[in-house]
């Protein structure tokens, strides 16, 4: 998708610091973190709402929900992590290609954020 911060990401025409990747999905670390350790997992299909993904695209949201414990695992998250999803305006989402927060490598409180 042209102009979108994440497709370059993926297609390799943006650096960034990657974690995890494979031909469905890829994980880097967020470029201003908000915990000590934040990692965004994105599908390499772009879409940006959960309310528009078709099947395939449901499918590759899957894997990257199964794939996040082993990547928490690689991160060293073994007390634990958050996953944030931003949806629309009101919560925020700048970047509109669908991604996984995931935040953690320090005590994240029980507040939502
Ligand atoms: P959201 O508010 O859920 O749309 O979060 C978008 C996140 O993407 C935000 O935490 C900052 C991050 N981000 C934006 N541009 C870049 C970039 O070029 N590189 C990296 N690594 N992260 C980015």
């Amino acid at each position: 998708m042209e102009n979108c911060i994440f497709c370059k990401i993926i297609a390799g025409e943006i650096p960034s610091n990657k974690v995890y990747e494979d031909e469905d999905m890829l994980a880097f670390r967020d470029i201003n973190p908000q915990a000590k350790v934040h990692v965004l997992v994105v599908p390499k299909s772009h879409f940006a709402m959960l309310a528009e993904m078709n099947e395939a695209q449901a499918e590759l949201v899957k894997k990257c929900l199964q794939k996040i414990p082993e990547i928490a695992g690689k991160l060293g998250l073994s007390g634990g992590y958050r996953l944030i999803i931003n949806q629309g305006k009101d919560a925020g989402q700048t970047v509109h290609h669908l991604h996984i927060h995931i935040l953690g490598g320090q005590d994240m409180g029980e507040k939502m954020l």
